[in-house]
Parts: structure tokens; C-alpha cells; sequence
């Protein structure tokens, strides 16, 4: 399939590369350089399993052969989707030294969302856990599958772990043959910039992130070599990175926040260290703070007062933490006041998206402003407008439209024009749906957002997806979603439903939309019955009457 997705024109491109924004670097060759300045530096730590640079490279040469033997080439898609194991980074690398493109799914994603990724994407293959979090996601494979039929462009199943009863299901184990069949005639020298070593284009797509949504399935966002690795540079250099650095990924590694913000990609690209943690709890993660002396580590804000409550108790060193991220979601002050002092590290803001643009409070940044602001641009050549409903700007601390172009923010989604005509102004700012304020400093104050997704925590739920599912109940006639206020996510989702007959109660629409193959984190917190949907004035379903009638009077 040829890429025919929107892109930046000639002369920001232009602009970009004379920076040193865009370097010309794919990732399978950078992987080629990183092995070459670091070879025995430990580059990877889960469990009691590590990998030096040289083994990374090793491995990515094995499994890019693997993955070659089962016809699998350059430009194609993958669907990643897995757990918080090494396998994810491995298998992330073995793909981009084929020049193959990883498609970032979740692993609480369902059938309906791993369905929709795998159509939109054209993928070829799909590479899955044996079971996580007491769920078989062989049989969600083998149901995807089957859904998919045989025109689909789904080919292989890898599996990390037990294939189990599926014969053709390929054990990623299985992949790591031959590294020689990889080398050879691609991996070529490895010496100097720009060289190409899985003959991959640097300014082309590299992978697909999925976006929060507003509309009713998921968009895909392509990410170039060039843009990405300049997403996770410049975080990186802003978070002061070296080879020194030991990155703790706590967030899903499929989220952007924790693979290139600077997380997983900037580490690497720096020469140090990431380590595992197979869980979010405090409780995990300390100890591998006191055993691998992390240094930096991220977390969204449901996980703050866990994190404060553990450190507080006094049971773990945690002195080699400089500075811990937050964000995907609003951090109240209060608990941003209270993490620094107990973990006895710096507290920075992240207010970023998968499309691109990123905001970092700075670690010099005086206490107040990192207490009460999602940071600013982490590039010089990040473009923000702050909008008012006509497209307007406004002045600096009024309350608007945050839109954003520049070297790493897309400019149109993957296979989606019409969306794109919505998404975009005419000359190629992204509109971010949040409403911000920018302080003369330049650092932004999220205070809302005008598209109708709920940030649970900093899971994005777009209203119109559950709401259309909800109607597939027998006995909902009419349905919305909406956020309200929750002291631990921040927001819960409430769905207003009218029906017909006995309404159902929440875990029987949690059931229900089990049943329909939607991702449990989607399901509403409270189903509450009502007579009718408030309307407004022009007949839409007035959903800021419905969040304050959920508010406690
Ligand atoms: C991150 O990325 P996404 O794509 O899951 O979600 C982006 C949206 C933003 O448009 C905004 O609505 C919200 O999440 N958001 C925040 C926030 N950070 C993200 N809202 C308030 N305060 C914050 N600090 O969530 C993401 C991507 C990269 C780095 C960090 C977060």
C-alpha cells in the first residue's frame, strides 16, 4: 500500500532539517549507532533478564529475520499489543530494522478496538501476549480473525508465551532464528548518520499511535523516523538525559507519554538504561528503584497519592530519583505539592498527546510554576495558537482553544481525509480539543476541553463509541455519556440512559459491552435512568446540563 498520508510541506520540512530537528535517521539504524557508542551499556531490565546495546541490536537483527521468514517486509504494519514486558521494545526494534511499522495498541484493547486497528492499519500481523491480566488474548485473536475473514489483510498471529491450541499461531520465541539472514545485504556497515540500514525512508512512516478519540472508532497517527525521534530527543534533552539515566516505565509502554516523552526512546537514545515494571503499584516500582537505582519515571495522577502514601512510609530508598513525570491528565495542585517532598525528587508536568506536540514544566522552573502549570513546548519551532470560538486568537491569560503545528505534531490522521477537514485548520494546525490558558512565560493551564472525550485518568474514552454501543443494549432507546468530576480519576464516566422496559444496572452494562468486544476501562463508573436527554437550544443533547445534574447538589 502506498503512504499517501498528509504530511508536512517542503519548506517546514525544510526548516526542520536545517535546525537539526529532523536528523535523517531511521530507528533501525539508530539502533545500529546506539549498539556501536554503548555496546556493553545495559540498555533493557526486566526482571532478572537484561540486554547490553550489543544484545538489543543482536536481537532486533534475530527478530526482524523471523519476522522476514514469515513475509513480512518493509512498510508493513504490525499491531503490537503487549503487556509491560521486554518483548515489547524487542520486538519494536526487530520491526523497525525490517523497516516494518509497529501499530501501538493497549492491552486492555478488545476485539472491537484490536478489529478496527488491524482494518485501518491493513495490518499483516499482530503480535500478543499467551494471556495477561487473567484474559486469553489468543482467543481475542482467533476471534479478530475470524471477524476479519479471509480478504483480510491479517496473516500472523505471533504469540508471546504458549500459542496454545491455535497451530498456526507463531510463538515469538520461534521468530529469533538466524540473525545472519538479517544482517547481510541490509543491516550493511552501520557507519555514519543517514545510513540506511533497513532501507527504510527517515521522513517516512515509522508507526501508528492510536488517538484518544472523539469520534466513534479510534483515529491512527503517523509518526515519522524523523519526527519521532525528535519528539524523544528533544524531551530528553529538557529532562537533562545521559547515559547515566535509568528510566523506570511504570505507564503501558504503548503509550506515547511512556515510550518516547522522553521514556523508553529518549533512555535509549541517550545511552542508559530502561527497566521494566510489570505493574504501576508503588509497591513494585520502589523496589526496583532501591535494586536498579532508577533515576526518572512517569506516572499518570491517579497513581500520585499511592505513590506519595508508599514513599511517605519511610520503607524504601529511593535517593537515586531525580525526577518523576506526571501527566495524561490533570494533576491537582495539592497532590503535585505533596509528591516531590515525599519521594525526595523533582516534580515535572506533562501535558502531551499522541499527535504530537508536548509541554514540560522545566527542572529549573521556580515551585509555584510547576505546582500549577502542564509545562510549555518542549521545541522552539512548536507553533501554539490559542483560539476563541471564532478561530481568534486571544490574549495571554484568557481561556481558548489550544491549536498546534510544528516538527513533530501530524498534520492530517492515517486514511481518515474527511476527519482531517475537521481536525485541522486550513493551514495545518492540529485542533486539540483542550482549552487552555497561556501565561505570559509561555507555560499552558489546561482547564478543559471542548471535544466530547472523558480523561479518565488519563484513559481517553471518546463519549460517541460507548454511546453507540450503549444503544446496541435491547432496552436503551436513547444514550450519553458524560465526565463528572471523581476525586481518584479525575473524572468518571456517567451514561444517562432513557429505555424502554427494566433499565439494566451498571455491571449488567459493563457486561453488555464486554459482550459487544469493547475495552473494560470504557465500560460508565454509574448507569442513571432518565425520563428523556435535555436537549438544547438547537436540539443537541445538552451535556453540561447532564454533568451538573451528576454533581452531588
Ligand atoms: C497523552 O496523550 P493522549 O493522546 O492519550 O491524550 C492527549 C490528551 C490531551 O489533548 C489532553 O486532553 C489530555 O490528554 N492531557 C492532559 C494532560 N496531558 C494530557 N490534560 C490535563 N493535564 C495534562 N497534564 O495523554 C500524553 C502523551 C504524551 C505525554 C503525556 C501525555
Amino acid at each position: 500500500m502506498t503512504d499517501t498520508r498528509p504530511t508536512w510541506p517542503e519548506a517546514a520540512s525544510a526548516r526542520y532539517r536545517a535546525a537539526g530537528h529532523w536528523q535523517g535517521v531511521t530507528f533501525g539504524t539508530r539502533l545500529c549507532h546506539l549498539a556501536a557508542d554503548h555496546a556493553e551499556g545495559v540498555a533493557l531490565v526486566d526482571g532478572d533478564r537484561r540486554w547490553t546495546y550489543a544484545d538489543l541490536d543482536a536481537e532486533a537483527d534475530r527478530i526482524a529475520a523471523g519476522l522476514r521468514g514469515l513475509g513480512i517486509g518493509r512498510g508493513d504494519r504490525v499491531v503490537v499489543q503487549l503487556p509491560n514486558r521486554a518483548e515489547f521494545v524487542l520486538a519494536w526494534f526487530g520491526l523497525q530494522r525490517l523497516g516494518a511499522v509497529p501499530v501501538h495498541a493497549m492491552p486492555g484493547h478488545r476485539r472491537r478496538e484490536i478489529g478496527h486497528l488491524v482494518r485501518v492499519a491493513g495490518a499483516v500481523a499482530c503480535v500478543v501476549p499467551d494471556r495477561h491480566a487473567r484474559f486469553d488474548h489468543r482467543r481475542l485473536m482467533s476471534d479478530v480473525r475470524a471477524e476479519q475473514g479471509p480478504d483480510g489483510s491479517l496473516r500472523h498471529v505471533v504469540v508471546v508465551g504458549d500459542p496454545g491450541p491455535y497451530d498456526d499461531f507463531v510463538p515469538f520465541e520461534a521468530l529469533r532464528g538466524d540473525a545472519a539472514s538479517a544482517t547481510g545485504a541490509d543491516k550493511g556497515t552501520g557507519t555514519g548518520t543517514g545510513t540506511r540500514t533497513d532501507g527504510a525512508d527517515p521522513s517516512g512512516l515509522a508507526l501508528l499511535l492510536l488517538s484518544g478519540g472523539t469520534t466513534g472508532l479510534p483515529k491512527l497517527i503517523p509518526r515519522t523516523h524523523d519526527d519521532y525521534a525528535y519528539n524523544a530527543r528533544a524531551c530528553a534533552e529538557i529532562c537533562a538525559l545521559d547515559a547515566r539515566t535509568v528510566y523506570l516505565a511504570v505507564l503501558p509502554l504503548g503509550f506515547n507519554f511512556t515510550f518516547a516523552c522522553p521514556g523508553v526512546l529518549g533512555t535509549l537514545m541517550a545511552g542508559g538504561t530502561v527497566v521494566i515494571a510489570p505493574d504501576p503499584s508503588p509497591q513494585t516500582a520502589f523496589a526496583l528503584v532501591e535494586r536498579e537505582r532508577v533515576t526518572l519515571t512517569s506516572l499518570t495522577p491517579p497513581l500520585v497519592p499511592h505513590w506519595t502514601d508508599e514513599a511517605s512510609s519511610g520503607s524504601w530508598d529511593l535517593g537515586s530519583l531525580a525526577v518523576v513525570q506526571v501527566g495524561g491528565a490533570r494533576l491537582p495542585e495539592d497532590h503535585a505539592g505533596k509528591l516531590g517532598p515525599a519521594l525526595g525528587a523533582r516534580v515535572q508536568q506533562v501535558f502531551g498527546m499522541a499527535e504530537g506536540l508536548i509541554n514540560l514544566t522545566r527542572l529549573d522552573d521556580p515551585e509555584d510554576l510547576v505546582r500549577t502549570t502542564q509545562g510549555r513546548p518542549v521545541s522552539p519551532d512548536d507553533e501554539v495558537l490559542v483560539v476563541d470560538a471564532e478561530g481568534g486568537p486571544v490574549p495571554d491569560g484568557t481561556v481558548g482553544e489550544l491549536l498546534t503545528r510544528g516538527p513533530y505534531t501530524l498534520r492530517g490522521y492515517y486514511g481518515a481525509r474527511a476527519h482531517d477537514r475537521v481536525a485541522f485548520t486550513p493551514d495545518g494546525y492540529y485542533r486539540s480539543g483542550d482549552l487552555v490558558r497561556r501565561l505570559p512565560s509561555g507555560h499552558l493551564v489546561v482547564v478543559g476541553r471542548i471535544k466530547d472525550q472523558i480523561n479518565r485518568g488519563g484513559e481517553k474514552i471518546a463519549a460517541v463509541e460507548v454511546e453507540e454501543q450503549l444503544l446496541t443494549h435491547p432496552a436503551v432507546t436513547a444514550a450519553a455519556l458524560v465526565g463528572v468530576e471523581d476525586e481518584r480519576w479525575g473524572e468518571r464516566s456517567v451514561a444517562f440512559v432513557v429505555c424502554d422496559g427494566e433499565a439494566p444496572g451498571t455491571r449488567e452494562v459493563a457486561a453488555h459491552l464486554r459482550e459487544r468486544g469493547l475495552a473494560g476501562y470504557k465500560a460508565p463508573d454509574e448507569v442513571v435512568r432518565v425520563p428523556g436527554l435535555p436537549l438544547t437550544a438547537v436540539g443537541k443533547v445538552d451535556k453540561a446540563a447532564l454533568t451538573r445534574m451528576s454533581l452531588p447538589a
